[in-house]
């Protein structure tokens, strides 16, 4: 089982919704690991530089707009399989066909604003940590309840 860190962002409708809070307490509660935490804006630059796989699209213009649009929240998470289970507990990109018990299900109806941002590959991960944090700013311990949280032959 692989240890995996994961870029999350709490994009800017989650923020102006007041959800940062639920959204970080889901992702406790699950026992992944906050490595890395800030508040930011999102610049024109820093969105191309994020959505490169979809700057050429149709929707990207409105896209960049509401990225930009505010703060959001940058995390970094760590834990066994860090990225599959955050895409599982984010849900699919419209929140109008997202489960209910997901992110995306819960809380949104929309697919252009849908509250999180999750890395979808160890190589999308190791790339977007390194847009949003330098190394210095990712912060390795170890949690005193690690071991309430999985076997040692999962970590
Ligand atoms: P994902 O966030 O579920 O990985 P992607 O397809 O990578 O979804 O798209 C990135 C983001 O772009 C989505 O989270 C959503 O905010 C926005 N988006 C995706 N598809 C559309 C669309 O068809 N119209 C408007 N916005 C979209
Ligand atoms: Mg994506």
């Amino acid at each position: 089982m692989a240890t995996e860190r994961t870029l999350v962002l709490f994009k800017p409708d989650a923020v102006q919704r007041r959800l940062v809070g639920e959204l970080y307490s889901r992702f406790e509660r699950k026992g992944l690991k906050v490595v890395g935490l800030k508040l930011l804006k999102v610049t024109p630059e820093l969105s191309k530089q994020h959505y490169a796989e979809h700057v050429s699209k149709p929707f990207y213009p409105m896209l960049e707009e509401f990225i930009t649009s505010g703060p959001i929240v940058a995390l970094c998470l760590e834990g066994p399989e860090a990225v599959s289970v955050v895409r599982g507990m984010m849900g699919p990109t419209n929140g109008r066909a997202a489960a209910p018990g997901t992110i995306r299900g819960d809380f949104g109806v929309s697919r252009q604003m849908n509250l999180v941002h999750g890395s979808d590959s160890t190589d999308a991960s190791a790339r977007e940590i390194a847009i949003y944090f330098k190394p210095e700013e990712l912060v390795s311990y170890e949690p005193t309840l690690s071991g309430w949280v999985c076997a040692s032959d999962e970590k």
